[in-house]
């Protein structure tokens, strides 16, 4: 018998706790692949005609993901609230609004790339919310460092679909199997490759990088002699990142001081993936999961992969 997302439960202290908002997650993505793959034929590509909290153009299938995203955690009836790239404020889920935990998430990170049939993802964390139980949850339940987190992963919607999780018990890989509509476990007790690999980073950026990055990047390359690839969706990068080893970035440029990724939906919960596999997350000279979060939308500065990679570009 095939393992599915029900082996969650047997992982850790947090896995019997998380596993119904893991599966809730794994029933988001079901629907949010189909949608990708039908969205040509309904008309959902191109642009929303609205902006994200960000300023960035919303698609279309943004906004359905993220619909379908809020659904699947109400429909678990563990989670408080929801804080989500799409929304600039947090969304209280009021039949729930007793329960215990509030989630993070990018429904659809990488969506520049939909319009040319690229890998997109769907990025997640859990927190135990702060506030007590009896009051209505609060931003400030968001705003947890990533040594809070109790669950964390990515949906990365390729040829096919996986979702990457972890428990605080290691990171384990689920595949999408069509013909049995489930989730199976396809890549057990991932650890990332200590060597080799690849860099990833928008390198057009160069000139404008902050922090010395551009002289760094140019002496890690000569260290380790990496090759490149970047898809431009963080989902994918990191998947690659974690499977062949390397090192992702988005540094601080001139343009974004702060660089471009979001820490709650982002930053924290790949790097608490990282951290599980054996690897390292770090900005501004301090781990990721260590960074105290300020805002919900805030930005920071990454540098995640193998330990070393990490420590010859930042070293
Ligand atoms: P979009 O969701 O707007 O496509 O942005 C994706 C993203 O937030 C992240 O997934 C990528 O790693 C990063 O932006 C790519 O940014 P650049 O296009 O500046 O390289």
């Amino acid at each position: 018998m095939p393992t599915t997302l029900n082996s969650i439960a047997k992982q850790g202290e947090n896995g019997a706790a998380m596993m119904p908002i893991i599966q809730g997650v794994g029933r988001a993505a079901i629907e949010i692949a189909a949608v990708l793959r039908g969205a040509v034929f309904r008309g959902v590509l191109g642009g929303a005609g609205s902006e994200n909290v960000q300023g960035e153009q919303q698609q279309k299938l943004d906004v359905l993901s993220d619909e379908i995203f809020l659904e699947e955690m109400r429909s678990t009836g563990f989670v408080c609230a929801v804080g989500s790239e799409e929304q600039e404020e947090l969304l209280v889920i009021d039949e729930y609004a007793h329960a215990d935990y509030v989630v993070l998430t990018d429904p659809l990170d990488g969506s520049s790339n939909l319009d040319v049939d690229g890998p997109v993802g769907t990025i997640f964390s859990v927190v135990k919310r702060k506030t007590a139980n009896s009051d209505c949850p609060h931003v400030s339940d968001t705003l947890q460092s990533g040594r809070n987190v109790i669950a964390a992963g990515y949906v990365l919607y390729g040829p096919a679909t996986m979702l990457v999780c972890s428990v605080g018990d290691g990171v384990h890989g689920y595949t999408f199997n069509p013909s049995a509509a489930r989730f199976e476990l396809s890549h057990a007790n991932i650890r990332i490759p200590a060597k080799g690999g690849y860099y990833s980073v928008n390198e057009a950026n160069k000139d404008k990088w902050l922090d010395n990055m551009g002289a760094n990047l140019d002496r890690m390359k000569d260290e380790t002699g990496l090759g490149m690839r970047y898809v431009g969706a963080m989902v994918a990068d990191m998947h690659r990142t974690l499977l062949k080893g390397g090192v992702f970035l988005y540094p601080a440029d001139e343009k974004n001081a702060n660089g471009k990724l979001r820490l709650l939906y982002e930053a924290i919960p790949m790097g608490f993936v990282m951290e599980q596999a054996g690897g390292k997350s770090m900005s501004k000279g301090i781990n990721v999961l260590d960074i105290e979060p300020e805002e919900l939308h805030q930005r920071v500065p990454v540098y995640l992969g193998a330990a070393a990679n990490v420590d010859s570009l930042l070293g």
